[in-house]
């Protein structure tokens, strides 16, 4: 069984890690266009820096939470080949267990130089002073996030996944920022069959051939034991 799941903000909601549009949503306080882009970034570094340095520190001190740990038990199940792909840039899939996660949205805990393209691990706070450990270079540095405007990572890989998946699941998502919020119609032409397992009604859940309405962390345990029964492991 081919399975294509997406994760956002939702699934670690729980851990403790903000979503971006509840009412303390991240970009509750911060326009997207000032923290999230390339203009952005060029017009306030130091701004940009300390958004991310902030949900860097954040994303050190939460924890994966049952979801997590039920979607890398999934991706054991035998006749279950799994893609996970994420719009979040934490690692707690990763923490969770899921050895396989294409972030299409980038990493909070790596960072990349403008200079030389080196994408660097980074668990500490990036700043214009920062310099580059491979070309030496300085105020070079950014979060290896993709921002508004940006492509995102791995769009062939998962356009080619879904097209030839049996099942194609969408979990926390408000289905708001694209192309993320294409996948399902993506996996409707191509007649696969869809399910969001979501807290509240998304932008998408009318796509959905099935939507599911609870927190990640019951919604998601329960839906991996019911397709490892069906696979009888
Ligand atoms: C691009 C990284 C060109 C940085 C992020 C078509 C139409 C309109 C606009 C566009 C379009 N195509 C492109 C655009 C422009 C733009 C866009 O989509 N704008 C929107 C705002 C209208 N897109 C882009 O710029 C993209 N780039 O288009 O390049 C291109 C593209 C393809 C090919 C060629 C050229 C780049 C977008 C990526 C931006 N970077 N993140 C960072 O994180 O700081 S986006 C960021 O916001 C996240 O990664 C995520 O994608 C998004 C937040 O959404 P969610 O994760 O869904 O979170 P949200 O809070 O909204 O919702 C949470 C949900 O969880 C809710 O539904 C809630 O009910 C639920 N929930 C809450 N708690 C729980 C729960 N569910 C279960 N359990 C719980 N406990």
């Amino acid at each position: 069984m081919k399975i294509v799941l997406l994760t956002g903000a939702g699934i670690s909601a729980e851990s403790g890690v903000q979503t971006f549009r509840g009412s303390d949503g991240l970009w509750e306080g911060h326009r997207v266009e000032d923290v999230a882009s390339p203009e952005g970034f060029a017009r306030d570094p130091q701004l940009v820096h300390n958004f991310y340095n902030g949900r860097r520190k954040q994303v050190l001190e939460v924890s994966p939470n049952p979801a997590h740990l039920a979607l890398a038990k999934l991706a054991r199940t035998r006749g279950v080949e799994l893609m996970l792909v994420t719009q979040n840039i934490d690692d707690l899939h990763e923490r969770g267990g899921s050895e396989e996660v294409l972030h299409m949205h980038g990493e909070l805990l790596k960072a990349r130089c403008n200079d030389c393209g080196a994408v660097v691990p980074c668990r500490e706070d990036l700043s214009r002073a920062s310099i580059c450990p491979i070309c030496r270079g300085i105020d070079c540095m950014r979060p290896h996030v993709v921002w508004f405007g940006e492509i995102p990572f791995g769009l062939d890989e998962i356009s080619a996944a879904i097209s030839s998946a049996d099942l194609f699941v969408a979990i926390g998502t408000s289905g708001r920022v694209y192309p993320a919020a294409s996948f399902v119609s993506w996996a409707r032409r191509a007649g696969v069959r869809t399910l969001e397992l979501n807290l509240e009604v998304s932008d998408a859940t009318g796509v959905f051939h099935e939507s599911r309405r609870g927190r990640a962390g019951d919604l998601v345990p329960a839906w991996v034991e019911e397709v490892i029964a069906t696979k009888g492991h």
